[in-house]
């Protein structure tokens, strides 16, 4: 499982995707409220939500970062983010994906979010002003 290096024990590519909770996302042994799937990636609810609706897209494949994973597999992935965006009705929204620690990634294995950005004004009776 371990490959042993002078600096460190490192795990192998098998291992990291058998401790990746993402992998076991898709492989269906943790649940998730899957919002679309085919045979290459699948998106589904963020658990920790910045907002109502906030997705995540993530290829099958386990790959920890962008620079990770086949340009094949990437193709896919804005399309199905930009679905979700129009199934979801958000006109107002973010797509983030982060690299590394320092970036802010929490999970190793490649995310695209989708995050709805709700108009904060609506309900509390302000208006935008006008453009
Ligand atoms: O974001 C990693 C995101 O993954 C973070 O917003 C929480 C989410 N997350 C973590 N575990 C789960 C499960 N089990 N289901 C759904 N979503 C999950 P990052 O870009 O790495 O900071």
């Amino acid at each position: 499982t371990y490959l042993i290096t002078t600096q460190k024990a490192i795990l192998t590519p098998h291992a990291m995707a058998a401790a990746c909770i993402f992998c076991k996302i898709i492989k269906g042994d943790i649940p998730s409220f899957k919002l679309f799937e085919n045979e290459r990636l699948l998106a589904f609810l963020d658990i920790q939500p910045l907002s109502l609706g906030h997705a995540l897209v993530v290829p099958k494949h386990h790959g920890a970062k962008l620079t990770d994973i086949p340009d094949d597999s990437l193709t896919e992935i804005l399309p199905v983010v930009k679905k979700l965006a129009t199934a979801m009705d958000a006109e107002n929204f973010n797509v983030l994906q982060n690299n590394g620690r320092l970036a802010h990634q929490e999970v190793d294995h490649v995310h695209f979010h989708m995050i709805p950005k709700p108009n904060q004004a609506e309900g509390l009776g302000i208006e935008w002003p006008a453009q």
